[in-house]
């Protein structure tokens, strides 16, 4: 405090100086920034851009989606080589799905998710001054951009980036010869995923450690906001699971450059036998999709977490079933580790294992049902406030309810043998993980806003914004149902080859201006986020009335989050309109001795002495109440 004192004494003599130091301290405040809030802000607008470029990735394939037949000579102008006479060769359309896909899930709802808010949020609501290790944290950043920036290169390379799908199995990717998106493009890919996971792991690792190392006095592990056990579980799903991805991954380039045959046998290439023998693609398979179901609860998890947050607090309601919340959270991340055997229904595996996968898969529709009628529950004749955050939280909801149904119906095994590969999947994915999570983050993003930049965001351009995409999205992917239903395969470049499924072409070219108008409603978020960074209204310290720790600290944002002591915790974060409290919040810095009007004897869990005083209180005040 007394520095700041000083600072307003002499307040050109510290403008001087600021400008002397100006140079190093751009850089260690802004580039190289040990301090997690900036780190998240940095994760934040890195995943924009990310998103940004997949967003438009997705356009392209789109149009040829639309138009199989038609010329584009602005594409031939933009892409040369990769669209010849205005039309997307085939090989560019494969590495287009490829990028996309790769692209959002790892680096826009991975990376961006979790990077930014379990960052930001951690040590803030945890009452910690920083990460556990703060350097990590750094060099977890710095490994996540090389990863997108070498990603990105394969765009440059003579044949194009990898073109396998975001699954990259082989034998496409096993040989490099196999096909354009095989060489330089799919090798690019590896070694950007090894450094990603690298980053992920720097991030997780310190993650676990300071959530359990780390917390305030008075913060036990009941009383950790839901955001936290998300992120907090999320990172144990990637510490476990993203080093089976890597083991799967050196492998691969094992395979690739040195002769092995871990994945490949009995290959014969232009008449000619390879030396490949005794080893299967199935086992690059196993490995992947261990890593790949967890990966889409990596995903979700850190989503639901945000919601749960943002709608208990424009709900003015405590929320509901909070341990079932945590012990369902608990329960995916358990269960989703023996359940990747799904995606691989139709490798032919034995119908024994078949049925075991079938059964753990349905198994965990139990968890995700449990937290959707929770939320539902919180809801229900809640005080609602209608903030952007609030509206993209509840469209979370929608999209993971409406998503999260048609996969019952692919963990059958018998059903998906028919929906395996097809649009189903596409939508059933595209709603429960791409739509789902990507409005938990635009959640958190409109509800944190002020804690990250001191500015609110404009709410009339976030309704808008929410409007148009919640309507694009499921306009997008609602009918992709149907053509999956109908047998139309995902990732092919020309379907009205096949005469059965020309009936199509209109759905597609209806799903692509959909896509259009949903891309071109972010630009209503992109203007608002940047607009607002400057010159948005000023925030308060606490402008949604919330009790969680990171609303006390104060508005200009300081490494070391508290300039005193770190408060103390009495309450769990949800004491929403309370009966007898005087506000409709208590932050969870407020002992119960200040609010015994509202206290309940559960309050007192474990607490002798208050139990005491409470009763006391209650003999004291009651026949008063009762006059
Ligand atoms: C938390 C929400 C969920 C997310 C984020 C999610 C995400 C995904 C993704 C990304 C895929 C496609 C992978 C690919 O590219 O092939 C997929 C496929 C699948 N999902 Fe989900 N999913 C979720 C919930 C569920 C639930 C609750 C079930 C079952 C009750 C389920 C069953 C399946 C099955 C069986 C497949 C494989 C379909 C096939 O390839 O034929 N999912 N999911
Ligand atoms: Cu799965």
């Amino acid at each position: 405090m007394s520095t700041l004192a000083v600072h307003g004494h002499e307040v050109g003599q510290q403008d001087h100086d600021h400008e002397h130091h100006h140079h190093d301290t751009f850089i260690t405040k802004y580039i190289f920034s040990q301090d997690h809030k900036m780190i998240a802000k940095q994760f934040l607008i890195t995943g924009i851009t990310m998103a940004v470029i997949a967003m438009l990735l997705s356009i392209m394939f789109r149009i040829q989606l639309a138009y199989p037949e038609k010329s584009f000579p602005l594409l031939e102008t933009l892409l040369g080589r990769f669209a010849p006479e205005g039309k997307i060769s085939p090989d560019f359309y494969l590495s287009l799905v490829t990028i996309h896909g790769t692209i959002m899930v790892f680096f826009v709802l991975t990376a961006g998710l979790s990077g930014t808010f379990s960052n930001l949020l951690i040590p803030l609501q945890i009452g910690a001054r920083d990460m556990a290790s703060p350097f990590l944290n750094m060099l977890s950043y710095w490994f996540f951009f090389l990863a997108c920036t070498v990603m990105l290169s394969s765009f440059f390379v003579q044949k194009g980036p990898a073109s396998g799908g975001w699954t990259i199995y082989p034998p496409l990717s096993a040989l490099p010869k196999a096909m354009p998106g095989s060489g330089e493009g799919m090798t690019l890919w590896l070694i950007s995923m090894v450094m990603f996971v690298a980053s992920s792991l720097m991030g997780g690792i310190n993650y676990v450690s300071t959530v359990l190392n780390m917390r305030t006095k008075g913060m036990d592990l009941w009383k950790m906001p839901l955001t936290i056990w998300a992120f907090f579980l999320t990172a144990i799903l990637g510490v476990l699971a993203f080093p089976v991805l890597v083991a799967g991954v050196v492998l691969l380039i094992f395979d690739r450059s040195f002769g092995t045959s871990f994945y490949l046998s009995d290959i014969i290439v232009q008449g000619k036998v390879m030396p490949y023998e005794g080893g299967s693609p199935i086992l690059f398979q196993h490995l992947f999709w261990f890593l790949g179901h967890p990966e889409v609860y990596i995903v979700i998890m850190p989503a639901l977490g945000i919601s749960s947050e943002v709608i208990a607090t424009n709900s003015r309601k405590p929320i509901f079933g909070y341990h079932a919340m945590v012990y369902s959270l608990i329960g995916i991340t358990v269960l989703s580790f023996i359940v990747w055997g799904h995606h691989m229904f139709v490798t032919g595996m034995n119908p024994f294992l078949g049925g075991v996968f079938m059964i753990t898969t349905l198994i965990i529709a139990v968890p995700s049902a449990v937290k959707t009628f929770n939320y539902l529950a919180t809801l229900w004749r809640g005080n609602l406030r209608f903030t952007p955050a609030m509206l993209f939280a509840i469209g979370l909801v929608s999209f993971f309810i409406s998503g999260g149904l048609t996969g019952i119906f692919l963990g059958n095994a018998a059903l998906d043998i028919n929906l395996h590969d097809t649009y189903f999947v596409v939508a059933h994915f595209h709603l429960v993980m791409g739509s789902a999570a990507i409005f938990g983050m635009l959640a958190g993003v409109y509800h944190w806003f002020p804690k990250m930049f001191g500015r609110l965001m404009d709410e009339k351009l976030g309704y808008l914004h929410f409007w148009l995409t919640f309507i694009g999205a499921y306009l997008v992917f609602f009918p992709m149902h149907f053509m999956g239903l109908d047998g139309v395969p995902r990732r092919y470049y020309a379907f009205t080859e096949f005469e059965s499924m020309k009936q199509w072409l209109s759905v597609n070219t209806f799903i692509t201006w959909a896509a259009i108008m949903s891309a071109i409603a972010q630009l209503a978020f992109l203007f608002n986020f940047f607009y607002s960074i400057f010159f948005g209204k000023k925030a308060t310290q606490n402008p949604w009335q919330s009790n969680t720790l990171e609303w006390t600290t104060p508005v200009e944002r300081i490494h070391g989050n508290w300039p005193g002591e770190i408060p103390t915790v009495y309450r769990w974060p949800y004491d929403y309109s309370k009966p007898g409290a005087e506000e409709d919040f208590i932050p969870q810095t407020v002992p119960f001795s200040q609010t015994m009007s509202s206290n309940l004897p559960h309050d007192f869990e474990d607490n002798e002495a208050g139990l005491e005083a409470y009763a006391k209180w209650l003999k004291e005040n009651k026949p008063k109440e009762e006059n």
